[in-house]
């Protein structure tokens, strides 16, 4: 037993796991699968080196969602060491991400400022379906929003509100030939325009598919459907994006949702889409020039292939040969080839199940699948709280009647899994070294911490002929998803480029106020607004005080001269809730209103030399 049990369970003699492993199996008698069980295994055969000594670097980079923190967190794999913390769709105290005016600009382009976000999927750009180490994409379910961080810098430098629609769930690349597309599901289904209209009429509610352009950061496409969209990925041709879809009944409470016994995986097909819009058969929605193409079920553009109900996870082979459907609600996963789309397309299948080519009994509550490039799959069964390893290809034989055996182990992890994610696993280039899950519950786990309790991601070695849990590490609210890249595919810069795009319109104000950057200290006065320019090295500003008068709109700008790596200074203004970063050769600014007469230090709040805490100044402001 991998995991402490409850003091309760200990008393009756059972504990919860074995409690659930029985019920489960009962359950499943009959289905062929309590045949095939193999119990929780020894770790056999040879695995991987976890210990990363002090001084040594990981090999993988991890990007870890932050949930409803709003946040990507890089993690160092295999030492699960959080490395950085990327704010998105929050507000950063530490780096003044959402009060700094360059952030702003950013999050304007979502419709915000919204305080929060609730981020659940980061995926990096690839090119050949292979990670190209240029983007991240992330999505915000809370509010509607889509936003890409530039992995040179490691910064959030786009994002945007979609239009139409509302919760953006689900979340993947195109992977061929490169992500032209982010593909993104709107979740909750709303009346079309949301204006006000049909507020209690479940018919006219619907949800869309969303593509959005990977350099531009626009919706290029949006695709109406029927049901709710939950998960999505790409195929490795180009060609087709395939979704879970539930409430096939288009309810609006659950016992409605739950009345079908099937609901949908849906492919959609690009090139047919894109013709579509390029031919004009569009239309359009309120004051949004968005193209959407009618998708519903029975379009050309789309395909409705019926898998049990409330499918979660979708999850492409590395291979490039299967769509995977996780049953959720059905203990199976459902496997749809992705050449026989083809054929469907081309008139030559008559049903939709034609594509499905296995549909194996895996445990309970399977919701996201992960490959390891030898021909195995990794499913998370939430509620048996374990990570089923089986076989595609067996599983594959025994839907033809074929008596194999296709599961390869049961491994026990932390309460209710939901996402894994193996290293490099969502690309061709999939090594099947690690595996991580990540369990909704930590339980006893960890120190008690109160009420509220940390997540648990567990770290597996997948490497030998059966899994291996490694390490156990809390996480705070709430890692979805993650994905693991070689270190490899990323560069990222020491210092700032001084033309970098991130500071630009910074640049250009500047320049309009007659100022260099690199080298000015000035005040600048424009009626009730106040430019403060300034330079800074370690351990000084280029400027000890600067006057205003109370009521004043002060702009405070600072250019780090600074080009040693590591020399980030700060600056925060006393009881103003005012504070940015200033790494080298950054230029960072930040607006407020003196409000307050009196004099306010100004500091340095990064630790960056041996008179850091002499690094400050004084804001005088006059009555
Ligand atoms: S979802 Cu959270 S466990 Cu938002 Cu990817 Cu499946
Ligand atoms: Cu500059 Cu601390």
């Amino acid at each position: 037993m991998s995991k402490k049990d409850n003091s309760e369970n200990e008393k009756s003699g059972l504990t919860r796991r074995q409690f659930m492993n029985a019920t489960a199996l009962a359950g499943l008698a009959g289905t062929g699968l309590g045949a095939g069980f193999i119990p929780v295994a020894q770790a056999k055969g040879k695995h991987s080196k976890i210990e990363v000594a002090p001084g040594e670097l990981d090999e993988y980079y991890g990007f870890w969602s932050g949930g409803q923190s709003g946040e990507v967190r890089i993690v160092g794999l295999p030492s699960m060491r959080e490395l950085m913390r990327i704010p998105v769709f929050n507000i950063d105290s530490a780096t003044g991400w959402g009060i700094t005016n360059e952030s702003k600009e950013v999050l304007a382009g979502g419709g915000g400022p919204y305080p929060n976000g609730d981020l659940h999927h980061p995926h990096m750009s690839m090119t050949d379906g292979r990670y190209d180490g240029k983007y991240l994409f992330v999505n915000d379910k809370a509010n509607t929003r889509v936003a890409r961080i530039r992995c040179d810098v490691m910064k959030t430098d786009k994002i945007i509100s979609v239009p139409n629609v509302q919760a953006i769930h689900g979340l993947r690349v195109q992977k061929v030939p490169h992500t032209k597309y982010v593909f993104c599901n709107a979740e909750f289904r709303i009346p079309q325009p949301n204006d006000g209209r049909d507020l209690n009429d479940a018919s006219k509610y619907r949800t869309m598919f969303n593509a959005i352009d990977a350099e531009k950061m626009e919706v290029a496409w949006q695709v109406l459907v029927d049901g709710n969209l939950d998960n999505t990925d790409a195929d490795y041709k180009g060609k087709y994006a395939c979704s879970t879809c539930y409430n096939s009944e288009d309810a609006t409470d659950l016992p409605g949702m739950m009345r079908n016994e099937r609901d949908w995986a849906v492919v959609f097909n690009i090139p047919l889409i894109e013709a579509a819009v390029k031919a004009g058969k569009f239309t359009t929605l309120g004051d949004s020039k968005v193209p959407i193409i009618d998708g519903r079920h029975g379009s050309k553009y789309t395909m409705y292939i019926p898998v049990p109900k409330s499918p979660h996870g979708l999850n492409t082979t590395s291979d490039g040969k299967y769509f995977i459907a996780n049953g959720k609600l059905s203990p199976t996963v459902t496997i749809i080839e992705i050449d026989k789309i083809d054929d469907w397309f081309a008139g030559k299948l008559k049903d939709e199940r034609d594509v499905v080519v296995g549909e194996p009994e895996l445990g309970l509550g399977p919701l996201h699948t992960a490959y390891d490039g030898r021909g195995n799959a990794y499913t998370t069964l939430f509620i048996d709280s374990q990570i089923v390893k089986w076989n595609i290809e067996d599983a594959i034989k025994a839907y033809k009647g074929d008596k194999v055996n296709y599961i390869r182990q049961k491994l026990d992890v932390m309460y209710q899994p939901g996402h894994n994610h193996t290293t490099m696993g969502e690309t061709r280039d999939a090594d099947g070294k690690w595996l991580v899950s990540l369990s909704k519950f930590s339980k006893d786990r960890f120190l008690p911490v109160g009420p509220l309790h940390p997540e648990n991601d567990q770290l597996i070695d997948i490497s030998g002929e059966t899994m291996k849990l490694v390490h156990d590490g809390p996480a705070f609210a709430e890692p979805h998803d993650c994905m693991l890249v070689h270190r490899s595919k990323i560069k990222t810069m020491k210092i700032w480029k001084r033309d970098d795009p991130l500071f630009a319109s910074t640049v250009v104000r500047a320049k309009k106020h007659g100022i260099v950057l690199e080298k000015d200290n000035k005040v600048i006065r424009k009626g009730n607004k106040v430019y403060v320019y300034m330079t800074s090295t370690a351990p000084t500003y280029g400027m000890d005080h600067f006057t205003v008068k109370k009521g004043n709109e002060v702009t405070v700008t600072v250019t780090n001269l600074d080009q040693i790596e590591d020399v980030t200074h700060g600056f925060t203004m006393s009881n103003h809730g005012v504070v940015m970063e200033i790494s080298p050769h950054e230029t960072s600014s930040v607006t407020f209103v003196a409000d307050k007469p009196g004099v306010h230090w100004f500091y340095c709040q990064w630790f960056c030399h041996a008179l850091h805490m002499e690094m400050r100044g004084r804001m005088l402001v006059e009555a």
